[in-house]
């Protein structure tokens, strides 16, 4: 494997819209990250991550594009996102920008001047069949709900969405549309951009002619995934796309890839891939059902094992995955993937080892850093998600009473991810001065940036620790290319991995309340990290405590 600028850097997702107001009308923004560099910086993050914050009718909250080359005012302006860039450089920072190019707004000009003349240059910009009354050109179900074809306003015409239907979807087919993508992003990496996330990037390859499958709900419908399974020939774009514009700036990219096949991984991030990197979705998509989210499995410490696990070694040294435990579409990692009640210092810590030292590059989506939790909610009109919207309405209809309907987007709604990040606990959290867009979760007078940087036992403190050992001259070359190989794989609710390197390090969860042994496999050089202050050790068998972690040097 070829090394990499960005092989031993952390990353870090800011939502823009909920990470600081610095104007006071409610709305996270630009000159607010600016102003929060240094609190990165001092966590020890290096790569950032920003949401989209281009002009949007931010239907689904900024991923609808209404024009790539500006800066949405509610966000900004675009001096403050050169200032960004360069206040990021000074520190020794890159910005990365969310490519949203499988689809743009209905209020791009592409979809107006589309909408004037479906005939034109522009109509082949989308997706556009003829109207017949009656029937439907294909039976997709949209991913927030509802068939992907409506009508293409003025004309007797319909355009696709596999998204809301203010996202109708780019035509990739048409090569005037790819060039139009390639400009904007060369000028945004001239701008000195460090790369893109590339936002729902295996959506943009459909399976020609758009066609029918076996519907897989009473609607009728079926999902996208049907023919996303089908459409072949993905590679043409992605490798023309990074020929024609990421490789030329050695920029990194990370692509939100779902459903790869393992043949598809050194294509998408082997040494001469499509992308730098990819995230795993592994344990994010574990348990999803075809139904809903209704019909969704939560998630044991079991089953998180052996999808890291299985993620791991598909990719092998073959690259580097992008490891997160949470992004803004799903709910807090320590609210989903620790076992209800158990929810405390301990275990937040704990996952926080076990999925930092993987292999890969660690993503930090904004307040994981603090353990932000999932948000109480008490009504179906507090969400603002319109994923969550429609779930609610899909669990209703399968049966399930109001208040069942709303235990499961509780649990699994995006705005859990997006409550204003909690700074301090002044009114708000601290986060804007105003009125916040979405409510500050409650709990932000315990849970806030400010009590736990003073507080060296704090999850914060805790993230820092992790992040200076994979910086830790003595350790960074086995953490970041060292290989991984389970332990006990089969012990029940116990996490643990070698990190085989030119130094060997064992990392250790006990992902239960109750204690539990283990015998050492050799001799241990060094505790690196603990998140507890003990070690209950008696000749090589250590007592793990509830949620205890341990990172230990040991001896070849
Ligand atoms: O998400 C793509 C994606 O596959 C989503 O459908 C995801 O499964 C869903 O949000 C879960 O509810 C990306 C963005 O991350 C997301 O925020 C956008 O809404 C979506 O693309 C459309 O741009
Ligand atoms: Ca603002």
């Amino acid at each position: 494997m070829n090394r990499k600028w960005w092989h031993d850097k952390v990353a870090y997702q800011i939502y823009p819209k909920s990470f600081y107001d610095s104007n006071g009308d409610g709305i996270g923004d630009i000159p607010g990250i600016i102003s929060k560099l240094d609190y990165l910086k001092d966590l020890g993050v290096d790569i950032i991550w920003l949401s989209p914050c281009y002009q949007s009718p931010l239907a689904d909250q900024g991923y609808d594009i209404s024009d790539y080359y500006k800066i949405d005012p509610r966000f900004g302006t675009m001096e403050d996102m050169d200032q960004l860039i360069a206040e990021a450089k000074k520190r020794n920072m890159y910005i990365l920008m969310d490519l949203v190019v499988n689809h743009c707004s209905d209020e791009h000009e592409w979809f107006r001047r589309a909408c004037e003349d479906p005939e034109g240059k522009y109509g082949n910009f989308f997706y556009l069949r003829d109207k017949k009354e009656g029937s439907l050109p294909t039976n997709w179900r949209s991913y927030f709900g509802g068939s992907v074809w409506d009508d293409l306003p003025g004309t007797n015409k319909q355009y696709l969405h596999v998204f809301h239907k203010k996202q109708p979807d780019l035509n990739w087919e048409n090569p005037e549309l790819r060039e139009e993508v390639y400009k904007n992003i060369n000028w945004w990496l001239d701008k000195g951009l460090g790369g893109f996330r590339l936002d729902a990037i295996i959506n943009i390859k459909k399976a020609l002619p758009l066609h029918d499958y076996a519907p897989d709900r009473e609607d009728g419908l079926c999902s996208v995934q049907a023919m996303l399974k089908e459409a072949a020939g993905i590679g043409k774009f992605l490798g023309e796309m990074r020929d024609r514009t990421f490789q030329k700036y050695d920029a990194f990219t990370v692509g939100e890839v779902f459903n790869e096949k393992p043949e598809e991984i050194p294509d998408f991030i082997g040494d001469e891939g499509y992308f730098s990197s990819m995230f795993d979705f592994n344990e994010t998509i574990f348990g999803g059902s075809e139904k809903g989210w209704y019909d969704a499995t939560p998630i044991t410490p079991d089953d998180y094992k052996e999808c890291c696990f299985a993620a791991q070694s598909k990719v092998g040294d073959i690259g580097f995955l992008s490891n997160i435990i949470e992004n803004h579409d799903e709910p807090r990692g320590v609210s989903h993937y620790i076992p209800e009640g158990d929810c405390c210092l301990e275990s937040k810590k704990m996952l926080a080892a076990l999925n930092f030292m993987l292999r890969g590059l660690p993503f930090i989506y904004q307040g994981q850093e603090l353990g932000m939790e999932n948000v109480p909610i008490s009504s179906i009109d507090e969400v603002d998600d319109i994923s969550a919207r429609d779930e609610y309405q899909v669990a209703l209809k399968a049966g399930l009473s109001p208040e069942q309907a709303l235990k499961v987007i509780a649990r699994l709604s995006r705005d859990n991810a997006r409550t204003p990040m909690q700074w301090s606990d002044d009114p708000n959290a601290g986060f804007t001065s105003g009125t916040p867009w979405l409510k500050v979760n409650p709990n932000y007078t315990s849970i806030n940036a400010a009590m736990q940087i003073e507080d060296a036992d704090s999850v914060y403190s805790f993230y820092k620790k992790l992040i200076a050992l994979r910086k830790d001259p003595d350790y960074k070359e086995t953490i970041v290319y060292g290989g991984l190989e389970p332990l006990w794989r089969d012990r029940h609710n116990l996490m643990a991995y070698y990190r085989k390197g030119d130094c060997t390090l064992l990392v250790v969860g006990n992902y239960q309340r109750k204690e539990q042994e283990i015998k050492l496999p050799g001799i241990c050089r060094n505790v690196l990290l603990n998140n507890y202050k003990d070690i209950a050790e008696d000749k090589g068998t250590i007592t793990l405590h509830g949620y205890q972690v341990l990172i230990l040097e040991m001896a070849i």
